[in-house]
């Protein structure tokens, strides 16, 4: 195996006998496989578009669901990419058998996970170009295109889909093949950057639209004595589903990692049983899974080999999938609830402070007007965006330590995982708008883009001329993508760590310093320095 992928990767240069997320030899070459079939029917479809016949909802569907699947922490169960390749693979079959144009290598799928694995060891990503550079650029793409394919299923779930961007994204899988110069891999990487906002987009009106404008929400970090589910991963839908299904059970509803926003969702906050959040982010989990008194959902990606003592517990659900792991399907919570029925549950109240969630756009443009009158009183100096991946490495100490040191006159926004490493910090407020303003999910970039765009209309100038620096950290392909969405936005002077990506070559970061000063973060107190002059 060969992959690369996200931060956490061995030696920093790629995972070469097993992953370290735990994905096996097996997993990876029949992930390969999967990206390979989708490569394939993104040329067949772009071909079919472009001869006029339509491609159907089915196949686009099929298309981010398969993307998805392949991103970190997301399925390590082998048998779960059968009927994903066997599927992409008759769409593509079947648009083939219509298509005039000739659409290049069609693979012929193997009938087993074993057969499917062995076969996938043809197409590991470096095989994507012989030049390192453009398979550089290459491998960008298809690690964009996973976040993409992210944000695309989650807005999907909520019925917000957009043809073109479908189209867009099969036309992205068919460049893999293709014999493109630099600029134009280079334009396509910008292009993922475009399509992401549009998915973000997207996700925002489904989630906003469904469940209401998140609120500012303090959100207790205790318990509440009695029977308890702890969600993970990112899913609105699933987590409105168990609301409902656990209603009047006695049953009290948790949230971990990434889920910790919806509680600010007015749809989601309105259920009494809906109580608070345990624990930090997805890196810690096998710690404070083990620690949970009740039963584990996972709805998305961030799962982790779980340890033994809660194998039992713990349940997947959507796109995720982990050997061994009961899996339940179409919102039904049944299992998950009569497995918290069976666990002992919280025994006592525990009181263990709050935290403060809710500032997306709405909430934060609703006082748009108190932050400029800070700003142009001078009581609010600066805003920094401190967003992105939590890790396991000790190098992310610095965005805690970041935090703590940025001046009092200046506000904090977070969105993602990483905000764990400060999330209940008590930073104040500057005239009652507080310092650390938690907008969301990683999949609420979106609302931190609106939020800069406002403030920039708000002075009449550039986001590059705002008072704003952005402090990025990064593990898997959400983030790329994210980062390719801000560059398309022509953002410059961003900040990232804590390692820069294995994938990109030195031509590469080149370019990308060149044209938009990205910069790997050094330490807390030089960067604050650069940064505050
Ligand atoms: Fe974090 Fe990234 Fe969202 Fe993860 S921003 S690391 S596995 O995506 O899920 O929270
Ligand atoms: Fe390694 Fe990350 Fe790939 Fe897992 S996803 S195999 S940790 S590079």
């Amino acid at each position: 195996m060969f992959c690369n992928q996200c931060e956490q990767t061995a030696k920093g240069q790629g995972c070469t006998v097993k992953g370290v997320c735990g994905k096996t030899d097996e997993v990876s070459a029949i992930q390969d496989l999967l990206v390979q079939v989708c490569v394939e029917l993104g040329t067949v479809a772009t071909a079919a578009r472009k001869e006029g016949l339509t491609v159907s909802n089915e196949a686009n569907r099929l298309t981010s669901e398969a993307i998805f699947s392949t991103l970190t922490n997301v399925n390590f169960d082998e048998e779960r990419f059968v009927p994903l390749i066997k599927n992409i693979a008759a769409a593509r079959d079947e648009l083939a058998g219509k298509v005039k144009a000739d659409c290049g290598v069609i693979t012929k799928i193997a009938a087993t996970a074993d057969e499917l694995s062995k076969q996938g060891e043809a197409f590991p990503v470096t095989s994507f170009d012989t030049n390192e550079d453009l398979r550089s650029l290459k491998q960008i793409i298809v690690y964009g295109l996973k976040g993409v394919a992210a944000y695309v299923d989650h807005a999907a779930i909520l019925g917000q889909e957009d043809e073109g961007l479908y189209a867009s994204i099969h036309e992205a899988l068919a460049a893999v093949p293709q014999e493109l110069s630099m600029e134009e891999l280079v334009g396509l990487t910008m292009k993922c950057g475009e399509m992401n906002l549009k998915a973000m987009e997207l996700l925002d009106a489904g989630n906003t639209g469904t469940y209401g404008h998140p609120v500012p929400t303090e959100v207790p970090l205790g318990a509440k004595a009695g029977k308890a589910i702890l969600v993970s991963g990112h899913d609105l839908k699933d987590l409105r589903q168990l609301l409902e299904q656990t209603e009047g059970s006695g049953i009290n509803i948790y949230t971990h990692g990434e889920m910790l926003p919806c509680h600010a969702y007015p749809e989601l906050k309105k259920y009494d049983h809906f109580y608070g959040h345990y624990g930090t982010a997805w890196q810690n989990q096998a710690k404070e899974f083990a620690a949970f008194p009740g039963a584990i959902l996972m709805t998305t990606n961030c799962i982790q080999k779980p340890v033994e003592s809660y194998k039992g517990d713990i349940f997947t659900t959507g796109l995720v999938g982990w050997p061994g792991v009961t899996h339940v399907t179409n919102g039904d919570f049944a299992a998950v609830i009569e497995k918290a029925k069976e666990l002992p549950g919280f025994e006592a109240d525990t009181d263990q402070g709050s935290v403060l969630c809710g500032f997306a756009r709405n909430a934060v443009l609703g006082v748009a007007d108190k932050v400029i009158e800070g700003v142009k009183s001078g009581a609010i100096k600066h805003f920094f965006l401190v967003g992105g991946c939590d890790g396991a490495k000790p190098g992310r100490n610095y965005y805690t330590e970041f935090v703590e040191q940025a001046p009092q006159d200046t506000v904090i926004l977070t969105l993602a995982c990483g905000k764990f490493r400060f999330f209940d910090k008590k930073l104040g407020d500057i005239d009652g708008i507080p310092r650390l303003l938690d907008i969301g999910q990683c999949n609420d970039a979106y609302s931190a883009i609106q939020i800069a765009v406002a403030l920039a209309d708000a002075f009449e100038c550039d986001v590059n001329e705002l008072p704003l620096s952005m402090i990025l950290s990064w593990y898997e392909q959400k983030a790329v993508s994210i980062l390719l969405t801000l560059l398309h936005l022509g953002i410059k002077d961003i900040r990232l760590g804590p390692s820069l990506p294995a994938f990109i070559t030195p031509n590469v970061l080149n370019f990308l310093v060149e044209n938009f000063n990205i910069m790997p973060i050094s330490t807390p107190e030089e960067d604050l320095k650069a940064i505050l002059g």
